[in-house]
């Protein structure tokens, strides 16, 4: 029994911990959203995939990238125009398979600003065992709470045979950032990400549809939360095509955030759907 009781304790303070932390990490995402209106896409992956190269092939930079393992110790962050939309690009530093648990606390603090990223780019090497790196990745990243989107992006394309290039799943994006090769692909994808996958929206949930709110709370990602007398407002972003089910709940729609939405047609169109919803409830 006092055991039970000890390991439900612990249990409770390690879930209220790591809720708080994840509060902290939205709250600043929010915030920082809303002062600079700028999304974050992050470079993570596996050791020597060739994240640095690759940012600086997009950013016309300068940073260090060598063969070598943890050529990058601290994350970076540059800024990347794509179309006229100004994204802030964090390259990061590098996981390997079998990380003491450690040192990924370690590489924790350095990884918060790719951690509370809009879009992360997941790197790997194409000439070596892929899935491994990605599974490696992912697994560090979600041991960290991250919770973001993210592209697969195949590096080393240069060096790849044609039988190996048509091995990946087709959703990856196959680049070489030493000769700039399907790097116009990935741009385009990540354009396309921002543009068409998601609508900010401020939700107020009565208590009485917790329940039904739960079941749909995968469909979107809060950003914060606040707890009032009859319910919750929710400030989150959700998949377009999802939106629909939340249209009961939408307070309104926060169109300050959809600067990054290059498509005027875009936005004009989830604004009036708002508008119709609006006049239905
Ligand atoms: N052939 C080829 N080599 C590449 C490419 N991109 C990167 N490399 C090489 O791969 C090695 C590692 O590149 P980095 O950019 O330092 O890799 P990283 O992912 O930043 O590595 P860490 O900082 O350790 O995580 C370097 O020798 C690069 O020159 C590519 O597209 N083709
Ligand atoms: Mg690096």
């Amino acid at each position: 029994m006092e055991t039970d009781r000890r390991y439900i304790r612990g249990r409770i303070d390690y879930l209220e911990k790591r809720l708080s932390e994840l509060e902290k990490r939205r709250k600043l995402q929010t915030e920082r959203r809303k002062k600079t209106g700028v999304r974050t896409i992050a470079l993570v992956g596996y050791t020597n995939a060739g994240k640095s190269t690759l940012l600086n092939y997009l950013c016309n930079e300068n940073v260090y990238a060598e063969n070598r393992l943890f050529a990058t110790l601290d994350a970076t962050a540059r800024k990347l125009s794509i179309d006229g939309t100004d994204f802030l690009l964090v390259d990061t530093v590098g996981f390997l398979r079998d990380l003491p648990h450690h040192l990924i606390e370690a590489f924790k603090s350095t990884l918060e600003s790719a951690l509370n990223c809009d879009l992360a780019l997941i790197v790997c090497d194409g000439t070596s065992d892929y899935a491994m790196q990605i599974d490696t990745t992912l697994r560090a990243l979600r041991s960290m709470n991250f919770s973001s989107p993210y592209l697969v992006v195949v590096n080393k394309k240069d060096v790849l045979s044609e039988s190996e290039k048509s091995d990946f799943p087709a959703d990856y994006t196959l680049i070489s950032a030493k000769t700039g090769e399907g790097i116009g692909e990935l741009k385009e994808k990540i354009s396309a990400r921002f543009r068409s996958e998601y609508t900010d929206c401020v939700l107020f949930v009565p208590y009485s549809a917790t329940q039904l709110y739960m079941a749909k709370k995968k469909y979107l990602t809060q950003q914060s939360v606040s707890y009032e007398n009859d319910g919750t407002t929710i400030v989150c972003r959700i998949q377009n095509e999802r939106v629909n089910e939340f249209s009961r709940w939408i307070k309104s729609v926060l169109t300050a955030n959809t600067d990054t939405f290059t498509s005027d047609t875009l936005r004009s169109d989830t604004v009036s759907e708002m508008n119709v919803r609006k006049d239905l409830l």
